[in-house]
């Protein structure tokens, strides 16, 4: 059986790809919500409605595991979907354990959406470990749309995050979160802002392995003929999609509606 993998976009890409290094005999099944990206301005029960939507879809197809590859879809409805799921949810939560352990200035930045950083997810992170350092939230509205069209070198792409990254970078900040799944795929641009010298942490593969975790041994058979596949499912227009999803997953795909 596939596993199932969504975000409120192509953002959940980042995790899809640390999945498939982590799990390479495994089938997958992304699907992108892009017709109702960015999940950031909605309201709680229309991405927990979303969220309940695609994982049923995922549910009919068959999937063993869904991952919510999303910060966002994750703070606001992974308990209600684990409430009536039958199979393993795994979700992302912003990487503010590991950053607050490896700091040496004690300035860590987390970059995310307004919604995952007011959440109490968050909140309850800080509390936990920011007793001994300083955690600066920074939301970056507009980041999302511009990984959404995939613009990850663009003039406007660079501004955001320069007004974004300069504040943590004046208050001495030497580890940045990259807490939604999005973000990755700006890395490149990221690490030419703030220089070599600060340290950038992505989930992405610590939740491939708590998925291989959950998975307790119901892999796929490794002797086979057949390669693994990845098949994409959008709620766009899957032409566009399909470019977008091609752009950032590195070769062409197809993408079904
Ligand atoms: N990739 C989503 C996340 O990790 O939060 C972005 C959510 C959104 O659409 N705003």
């Amino acid at each position: 059986a596939p596993i199932g993998v969504f975000d409120s976009g192509v953002g959940g890409l980042s995790v899809l790809r640390a999945i498939r290094a982590e799990l390479p005999m495994e089938d997958l099944l992304y699907v992108a919500d892009s017709g109702y990206a960015p999940y950031g301005d909605r309201d709680a029960d229309f991405i927990a409605d979303r969220a309940t939507t695609i994982t049923e879809l995922l549910l009919d197809a068959g999937v063993k595991a869904i991952v919510v590859a999303c910060n966002t879809a994750t703070v606001v409805a992974i308990e209600k979907l684990r409430a009536w799921c039958p199979v393993p949810v795994v979700a992302m939560e912003p990487a503010i354990k590991p950053a607050a352990q490896s700091t040496k200035s004690g300035v860590v930045g987390v970059l995310a959406t307004s919604r995952t950083l007011a959440s109490p997810s968050v909140a309850r992170l800080c509390a936990a470990y920011g007793k001994d350092i300083e955690i600066l939230l920074q939301p970056c509205p507009g980041l999302v749309e511009q990984v959404e069209k995939a613009q990850l070198h663009s003039d406007t792409t660079r501004e955001l995050l320069v007004r974004y990254l300069s504040p943590l970078l004046r208050a001495g900040a030497d580890t940045i979160v990259l807490g939604c799944t999005h973000y990755p795929f700006l890395a490149a641009l990221i690490r030419e802002i703030v220089g070599p010298n600060v340290a950038i942490i992505d989930p992405a593969t610590a939740v491939a392995k708590e998925l291989a975790r959950r998975l307790q041994g119901n892999f796929s058979p490794v002797s086979r003929v057949r390669a693994a596949e990845v098949s994409f499912f959008s709620s766009t227009a899957a032409e566009e999609a399909s470019l977008i999803i091609s752009a950032l997953w590195g070769s062409r795909v197809l993408v079904y509606e």
